[in-house]
């Protein structure tokens, strides 16, 4: 068998230290026919990584130098008789690539349309990595339109807030491009382009824009391929992230009656994981965006919402509520005209809504921010779960301005936000900061008692707001 060839050992690259091998992972296995041969490893021993040759990646356990072909970046995880081995908790870097949450989807486009979002990938590093570092990532293009003629200004951006789309304060990354040709490529590059620190993820976008020169009917979609990301682990050499291709959808250029299109997605200040009061009114609870192409106006008239979770959603949340977020900080902050329909109920436990006569328009090309909050009672169950989601991408239908299309759903969905009621309730010291409510006026304000905290924890803070307490009264 070649894995004790000893001639592999004068030219495999060592980069490794030794690996431990914990708790157990899809991802190593251990091939009997390779590891037992070694005299029964056990899933205690310790591994060096010697480094890969032509996708074979290199390993010695105590005894043993072997080799095994590799698919992903790890010791292959096909055939018949293995067993899972286990996670290395140093040594070897895991790190792979995906299409994000936000990855835009198949669109409508105008053969104008400036900054289209066309592919989002994510990066993700494992614990066990040390810092990747990616020098450059190429994008190739393809679809029926003239990607050199017709396509200028792709630009690489760190979308910081993974919605999607370019925000104010997010980085662009290299330079901006142009393709090669039709179905050419471009690349962008830096010293480092990206660092990506272990167990870490990172998401990028690419968008493009049309020159007006493509033709009705025309495609047009961007991939990052197989090779198409050059990167080295902390000791240089070069890594290959598992996971490519990750593809954009195709966008389609515009003709005629075609409506636009419509894509939602997670907002930026969206509050999901993070726990209420009960009691408290007009709670934001899911915000999300909704995004039109560049082809038409949509107005959206229609958002249906689908509760889950522990909470009794028809009992204990008393008014459901849509915002137009016009400033995008996730607060129903935005004037009288910013509540959108009409306030609703949920039909019961784990039930549906409707908003109906929204009326909320998104411009060709643009992107706005919708906000749900709930009014939970003041009895609302501590520690119960409530998720307000756009369960299907039916649940949300526009109308096209130009195009007269009455039936736009988007893309995107689902799209959702879960939250829990404080367990134990905190109302009795709230902060200045905090919402009304509560009951609790006879307490000084100011002091903030960590949550859950045991009675001996609260001994000197009770003692301090007492202090507070006399001195109010006395002034
Ligand atoms: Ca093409
Ligand atoms: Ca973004
Ligand atoms: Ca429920
Ligand atoms: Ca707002």
């Amino acid at each position: 068998m070649a894995r004790r060839t000893v001639g592999f050992a004068g030219i495999v690259v060592v980069t490794g230290a030794a690996i431990a091998w914990a708790a157990t992972s899809a991802n190593f296995v251990n091939d009997p026919a390779e590891f037992d041969q070694g005299g029964g490893v056990a899933s205690s021993a310790s591994y060096v990584q010697l480094g890969s040759i032509g996708g074979t990646l290199f390993v010695t356990d105590p005894t043993n130098l072997i080799g095994r072909t590799t698919s992903t970046g790890y010791i292959n995880t096909a055939g018949p008789g293995e067993t899972t081995f286990g996670t290395p908790t140093t040594g070897v870097p895991s790190f792979s690539v995906a299409a994000g949450a936000s990855n835009p989807g198949a669109t409508n486009e105008s053969a104008s349309a400036t900054n289209v979002s066309m592919v989002q990938f994510r990066f993700t590093t494992g614990a066990a990595a040390g810092t990747i570092t990616v020098n450059s990532i190429t994008v190739t293009a393809s679809g029926t339109g003239n990607d050199g003629t017709q396509v200028n200004n792709v630009e690489l951006w760190n979308d910081a807030n993974t919605n999607g789309v370019v925000d104010g304060t997010e980085a662009q990354l290299g330079s901006t491009g142009t393709y090669s040709g039709d179905n050419g490529t471009v690349t962008f590059s830096g010293t480092p382009l990206i660092s990506l620190a272990a167990g870490s993820n990172t998401t990028l976008l690419v968008r493009e824009s049309f020159t007006g020169s493509p033709t009705a009917g025309s495609t047009f979609q961007a991939t990052v391929a197989v090779g198409g990301v050059s990167a080295v682990d902390s000791s240089s050499n070069p890594i290959v992230p598992a996971g490519l291709p990750v593809a954009g959808g195709v966008k389609t250029i515009a003709g005629g009656a075609t409506p636009g299109s419509l894509s939602i997605a997670v907002g930026p200040a969206n509050p999901g994981g993070t726990s209420v009061a009960p009691g408290v009114v007009d709670e934001r609870w899911l915000q999300f965006t909704v995004t039109a192409s560049s082809v038409e106006t949509i107005t959206v008239n229609t958002v249906r919402l689908t509760a889950t979770g522990t909470l009794d959603d028809g009992l204990e949340i008393q008014q459901v509520k849509l915002w137009n977020d016009v400033n995008s900080n996730g607060l129903p902050d935005d004037g009288g005209a910013s509540q959108l329909s009409t306030t609703q109920a949920y039909s019961g436990d784990n039930g549906t809504l409707t908003f109906g006569a929204v009326g909320l328009a998104v411009p060709a090309g643009t992107t706005v921010t919708a906000l749900v909050t709930y009014t939970l009672i003041p009895s609302a169950t501590g520690g119960a779960t409530a998720a307000a989601t756009i369960a299907a991408n039916a649940d949300v239908v526009g109308t096209g301005a130009t195009s007269g299309a009455t039936n736009i759903n988007p893309t995107g969905a689902p799209v959702g936000s879960l939250r829990s009621v404080n367990f134990p309730p905190q109302e009795v010291f709230r902060t200045p900061s905090s919402k009304s409510g509560g009951g609790c006026a006879a307490m000084p304000v100011g002091v903030a008692v960590p949550p859950g905290a045991p009675l001996g924890v609260l001994a000197p803070w009770l003692a301090l707001a007492a202090v507070l307490l006399l001195r109010r009264r006395r002034a």
